[in-house]
Order: C-alpha cells, then sequence, then structure tokens
C-alpha cells in the first residue's frame, strides 16, 4: 500500500465569489464524504498560493480565475484526528472571482472526488458544510469584501 508521511501539510482553498454567493462541490473522500466543501488541493513544491489555487480550482471545475484580483483570507490549523488515517492540514484560504466575467460555468472535472459543484448564496449554506469551513463559519468569518464586488 501506500505510506504516507505523518506531518502537517499544506493545502489552498479558494472562496470563488460570484455576486452574493460561493461556489462549493459536495466532496467524495474518506475525509468529510458528502460535505460541501471549496475547491482546493495540497500545495506542490515550490508553488506560490496564488499559483496552487488557479491549479487546483481549474484541474477540479475549469474555471479561471481573475489572477490579478487573488487575495489570501486566512489560514487555518485542521487536525483530523479521528480519520481511520489521522492528517493534519493548514490550510490557506484564498478570495477570488472567475476571469472575463461570471459566464463560465463549473464542471464536475473529477468526479471520484466531488458529487458536483454549484454556486450557493452565502446567506442560504447547504449543509453539512465540511468541518473546517464550518468551524469558520460558526465563528462569523465572512469571505466578502467590505465594499461590494463590481
Ligand atoms: P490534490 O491531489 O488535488 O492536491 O488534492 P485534493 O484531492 O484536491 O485534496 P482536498 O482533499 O480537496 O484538499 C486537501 C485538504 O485540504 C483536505 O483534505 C483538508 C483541507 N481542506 C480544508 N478545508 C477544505 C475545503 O474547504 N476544501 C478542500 N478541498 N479542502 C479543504 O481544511
Ligand atoms: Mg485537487
Ligand atoms: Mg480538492
Amino acid at each position: 500500500g501506500t505510506t504516507i508521511a505523518v506531518v502537517p501539510r499544506v493545502a489552498v482553498v479558494v472562496f470563488l465569489l460570484r455576486g452574493k454567493a460561493v461556489l462549493l462541490g459536495r466532496r467524495r473522500s474518506s475525509v468529510g464524504d458528502s460535505t460541501f466543501a471549496l475547491p482546493g488541493g495540497h500545495l506542490e513544491f515550490g508553488e506560490s498560493f496564488e499559483e496552487c489555487a488557479v491549479r487546483e480550482l481549474k484541474e477540479e471545475t475549469g474555471l479561471d480565475i481573475d489572477k490579478k484580483r487573488m487575495e489570501l483570507l486566512t489560514v487555518t490549523n485542521n487536525v483530523f484526528s479521528e480519520q481511520p488515517k489521522p492528517s493534519h492540514y493548514v490550510t490557506v484560504f484564498m478570495r477570488g472571482v472567475l476571469a472575463d466575467g461570471d459566464d463560465q460555468l463549473p464542471q464536475n472535472l473529477e468526479p471520484t472526488k466531488c458529487y458536483g459543484w454549484d454556486w450557493y448564496d452565502w446567506a442560504n449554506l447547504p449543509e453539512p458544510l465540511f468541518w473546517p469551513l464550518e468551524k469558520m463559519v460558526k465563528s462569523g468569518f465572512n469571505p466578502f469584501p467590505k465594499s461590494p464586488l463590481e
């Protein structure tokens, strides 16, 4: 089988904003199966957070983010100790908007890892949320800028 080093790993995930909505997908995974999560994945060796966000979003949804308007929002520490294979992620949360307006449609390009992507109003998020996201929402975190997006 696969040997996994027991060390903390870095994940980069994206709040892709469209109007008052964010893009979420229902996970197909041993970690957080069936919960709604942001697009994102593991930081690769030598990558910037922005490069990782662009790459993961493209791989998972086919969507292109506006590279000039991406911002780092926050970082959280997530220990998944209850899993059959315990894992530990330092998760970097980025914010972004689609390149070239809001016309692009998300595609489910990794159907073995996700049941599908959709836009959800921040005021009416689906349940259950993936635990690290749930924790942030409950703490009052809001990914939207104080002045509305153009
Ligand atoms: P990769 O092979 O494409 O690099 O990885 P992936 O298959 O896309 O990994 P992932 O599970 O989507 O993301 C890696 C870890 O990031 C995940 O196991 C836990 C952490 N993580 C959070 N919050 C979120 C989130 O909202 N969405 C995603 N996708 N991952 C998250 O802590
Ligand atoms: Mg991925
Ligand atoms: Mg992923």
